[in-house]
């Protein structure tokens, strides 16, 4: 077994703190990663997913809902699960978010809070990249209070008719099953929409600057009726889908230093090469006070990843810690990317290196899964136990 680092400025050796199980699971996404996902991404990046393409093949290495027991999933731990994140995102943030959505929200909701019929219907085709879901939270007018969610679940004889429109939800218009949450006379539920039912609808949001090798759509439910069986019957109110965002945050807090990591190793190679005024530009202070400053916090994001993942593992980690990692780790991260670009000077602005492009992929990342600001309100709760929400 190759006990190499995995990259030359883990300055306080973090990957030590690896299983051998742990490392190999990283070393064959990242391998994956390099053949198959990093030669395409720029053009990607310019033209689109082939996301059905992209699914088979992750599902064939078994990332898809990795974290999950049982029904064609691997069950590993959250670290491996982390790990996975970040050396996806390493190539870019778009094919996290395909692996977050379709394992930690998707497939997590069926899992966690789906009938025995709802997890042999769906987990494996998901599993195996076969199917892809996508999880309807976010509407046009309610982002970082789900809670004013408009859209709506009534009863008619047994059925359910959905209707509402939900906003910015990635894997939308290649979805084959959208968790969708609505508001109901019982509060907020779950419901798991095949994306052939009548009424159901997905157009693409296009003219994205950011996330652009990743499908963000919009879910539009006109009076979509659905059998009884459709709710999620173990998801009750707010807790529901917020549970599943706990699950895609983590991954988010290792995801964001692949991203910040690809920069670091992108700008160290271009300094050694680079000449100005006559000298390598790695040979000036500037400069190695930029790289020292990103390589500390790159470090300290992965201690306080492996971390979170550690209680994560024991069953011990809360939200707010959650919130902790995804708050830090992300600011962090498009800190490093906007930084390299710097060192890179005019090449940063291109797509031949893949700097700008992460940090133009961060700022999606900065805000979905909770925005900053909001991971500092639950922080700040935790913190004086005043909620500032509203
Ligand atoms: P609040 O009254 O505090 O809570 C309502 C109920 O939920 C419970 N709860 C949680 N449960 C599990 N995990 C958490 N993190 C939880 N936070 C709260 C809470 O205990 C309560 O339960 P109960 O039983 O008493 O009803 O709720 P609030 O309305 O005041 O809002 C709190 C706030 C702002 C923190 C929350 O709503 C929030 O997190 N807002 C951000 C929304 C968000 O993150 N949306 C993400 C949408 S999905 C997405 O972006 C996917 S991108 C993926 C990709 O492409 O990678
Ligand atoms: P708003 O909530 O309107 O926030 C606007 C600004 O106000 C932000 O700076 C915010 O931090 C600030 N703000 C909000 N509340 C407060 C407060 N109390 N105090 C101070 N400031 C505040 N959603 C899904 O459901 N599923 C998906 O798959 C999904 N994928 C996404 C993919 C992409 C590429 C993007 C960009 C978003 C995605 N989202 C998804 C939506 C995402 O979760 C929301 O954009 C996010 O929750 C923020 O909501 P908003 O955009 O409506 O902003």
């Amino acid at each position: 077994m190759n006990t190499s680092p995995v990259h030359p400025f883990d300055l306080v050796a973090v990957d030590g703190l690896l299983s051998d199980e742990e490392r190999e699971i990283q070393r064959t996404v990242r391998a994956l990663g390099e053949r198959e996902l990093r030669p395409h991404i720029a053009q990607w990046f310019q033209e689109g997913i082939p996301a059905r393409e992209l699914a088979r093949l992750l599902g064939g290495i078994g990332v898809l809902g990795m974290h999950l027991d049982g029904y064609g999933c691997a069950g590993t731990n959250a670290v491996s699960y982390g790990l996975a994140c970040l050396e996806l995102e390493a190539v870019d943030s778009g094919l996290r978010s395909l692996v977050s959505v379709q394992g930690s929200l998707a497939m997590y909701a069926i899992r966690q809070y789906g009938s025995e019929e709802h997890k042999q219907e769906w987990l494996p085709g998901m599993a195996a990249g076969e199917k892809i879901g996508c999880f309807g939270l976010t509407e046009p007018d309610a982002g970082s209070d789900p809670g004013a969610m408009r859209t709506r679940a009534k009863r008619d004889g047994s059925d359910w008719v959905l209707s509402g429109t939900k906003m910015w939800i990635t894997n939308g218009s290649v979805a084959d099953v959208a968790v969708v949450w609505a508001r109901t006379d019982d509060g907020v539920r779950g419901f798991v929409v095949p994306t052939d039912t009548p009424g159901f609808s997905a157009p693409e949001i296009k003219q994205k600057l950011s996330l652009c090798a990743s499908v963000t759509s919009e879910l539009v439910l006109e009076d979509v009726r659905l059998p009884a069986d459709a709710m999620l019957p173990k998801a009750r109110g707010l807790s529901g889908p917020l549970g599943c965002l706990n699950e895609a945050r983590f991954g988010i807090v290792f995801g964001a230093l692949g991203a910040a990591r690809d920069c670091l190793e992108t700008a160290l190679s271009y300094v050694a090469d680079r000449t100005v005024f006559g000298r390598s530009l790695a040979s000036y202070q500037l400069t190695q006070q930029k790289l020292t400053d990103m390589a500390l916090e790159l470090d300290k994001g992965m201690l306080l990843a492996l971390r979170l993942g550690r209680l994560k593992d024991e069953g011990r980690i809360t939200p707010e810690q959650v919130s902790v990692g995804k708050l830090n780790n992300v600011r962090e991260a498009i800190e490093i990317a906007r930084q390299c670009r710097t060192l890179l000077g005019a090449n940063g602005i291109t797509l031949e290196y893949p700097v700008l492009r992460h940090a133009n992929n961060l700022e999606s990342v900065l805000t979905y899964e909770g925005t900053s600001e909001v991971h500092s309100l639950v922080i700040g709760k935790a913190l004086t136990g005043e909620a500032a929400f509203r």
